[in-house]
């Protein structure tokens, strides 16, 4: 301590210790995770609530938001972080535009946008059920609602030097700073067209519900395109490419797309289908859990809850709800946030019921309409897909009643 004495520059504040770091293994990286998670992948992690915790508040907490990752989790100085954006073509200036973090909250107006996230898996553990698909066996939580705050999307294209009319841009990619032993970085892309539109307000978010972004959330700036798929909402942004094609990624070209039902792995021609972009209707019943034994209240009803959400900024207008496998219906309460223009957030429903008289086992359903009068499919064989994505069949579960 003493020769060195002369050479010391300062303390290091126990922020910025590194925890110590396992070189073997890419996931030594990852940050610690809330337990109540359901853990469907530990490296890389992906972990989804108690879902009827999802629906005890509006707003899903940080810590208990869907966690779905493809690549170890990126260590990213926010000091030295930069954001590269590539120039349009035969711009005066031909460097790529960089951006601070610093820069990005400086020079652009801060925009904040309450959307709902849903990964094209939700769900995929009931078509599996039908017949085996490819894979994390999701359950109904693959889904999550946050506040996002951060800058257009838009107004960074326009700084680059883009405007709505530069000919022969079509689609906008994002690549990610995660990646694999080879280097391939995730990546996505949605259309150049959703991108410089005010009404999608298309995000670079770099807080969540009023906190930094947290690490397994993309930290420190990730996309969000409401009412589209969770896969083209990058996290740890790297890179912006405006270009003519989509996104070469792998999630882009040989994922994260819809087949006919009888399309299997021998037949499968990825280029045949469009990647997914807005999802369709969907909603679950988060209360009561399939299998529970309910009891009824003093009344004699019981209350069921859910969530119902739409992609492409539909709005949800009804959910209706069976306690007797589907021959009648009751609608249930929404709550939600009101606000102009498209809807990206979910709708919270409720309904509380009499319970069919002598009924020992009760068969509930949920169903959800948005504004376009989209409803949803009745079961999940006409829907099954190899990849098992999209599964927005009305949702039923069984429960035993303690009469
Ligand atoms: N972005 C990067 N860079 N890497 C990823 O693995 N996963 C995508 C998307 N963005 C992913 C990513 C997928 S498939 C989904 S569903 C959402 O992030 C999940 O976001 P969340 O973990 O914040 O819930
Ligand atoms: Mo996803």
């Amino acid at each position: 301590m003493e020769i060195l004495q002369e050479y010391k520059v300062g303390v290091l504040s126990p922020e910025d210790k590194e925890e110590p770091c396992d070189v073997s293994d890419p996931y030594s990286g990852d940050p610690s995770r809330h337990p109540i998670l359901k853990v469907n992948s530990q490296k890389p992690f992906n972990a989804e609530p108690p879902p009827e915790l999802l629906t005890d508040s509006f707003i899903t907490p940080n810590e208990l938001f869907f966690k779905r990752n493809h690549l170890p989790v990126p260590n990213i100085n926010p000091d030295k972080f930069q954001l590269v954006v590539d120039r349009p073509p035969g711009a005066k200036q031909g460097k790529p535009l960089k951006l601070s973090l610093k820069d990005l909250k400086a020079k652009f107006a801060q925009h904040e946008v309450t959307a709902t996230l849903q990964c094209a898996g939700n769900r995929r553990s009931e078509m599996n059920a039908i017949k085996q698909v490819k894979g994390l066996d999701w359950g109904t939580a693959a889904i999550s609602t946050a506040r996002w705050a951060g800058v257009r999307l838009r107004d960074v294209l326009l700084d680059a030097g883009y405007t709505e009319d530069t000919p022969n841009l079509l689609h906008v990619q994002f690549e990610g700073l995660d990646q694999d032993i080879t280097g391939t970085k995730y990546g996505a892309s949605i259309s150049f067209k959703r991108a410089m539109s005010k009404d999608h307000e298309v995000l670079l978010a770099y807080e969540m519900n009023g906190e930094e972004l947290p690490k397994d959330h993309g930290f420190p700036l990730r996309v969000i395109v409401p009412g589209v798929v969770g896969a083209r909402n990058v996290k740890w942004l790297g890179r912006i490419i405006v270009s003519a094609e989509e996104s070469p990624s792998h999630w882009q070209q040989n994922d994260y797309k819809g087949f006919n039902p009888n399309v299997d792995w021998d037949t499968v021609d990825f280029s045949s289908s469009p990647a997914i972009q807005d999802l369709p209707v969907q909603s679950a019943i988060t209360e009561p859990r399939p299998g529970e034994k309910i009891t009824p209240n003093h009344d004699g009803n019981v209350t069921i809850k859910g969530y119902a959400w739409s992609g492409g900024g539909k709005e949800i207008v009804r959910v209706d709800v069976s306690l007797d496998g589907g021959k009648t219906w009751k609608v249930a309460e929404l709550t939600g946030e009101e606000k102009e223009g498209l809807a990206w957030a979910w709708k919270i429903w409720r309904l509380e019921a009499a319970i069919p008289v002598e009924c020992n086992e009760m068969t509930i359903i949920c169903k959800a309409v948005d504004n376009n009068y989209n409803v949803q499919p009745d079961s999940v064989a006409p829907i099954w897909n190899l990849r098992g994505v999209l599964n927005n069949a009305w949702h039923r579960i069984s429960v035993t009643v303690d009469q």
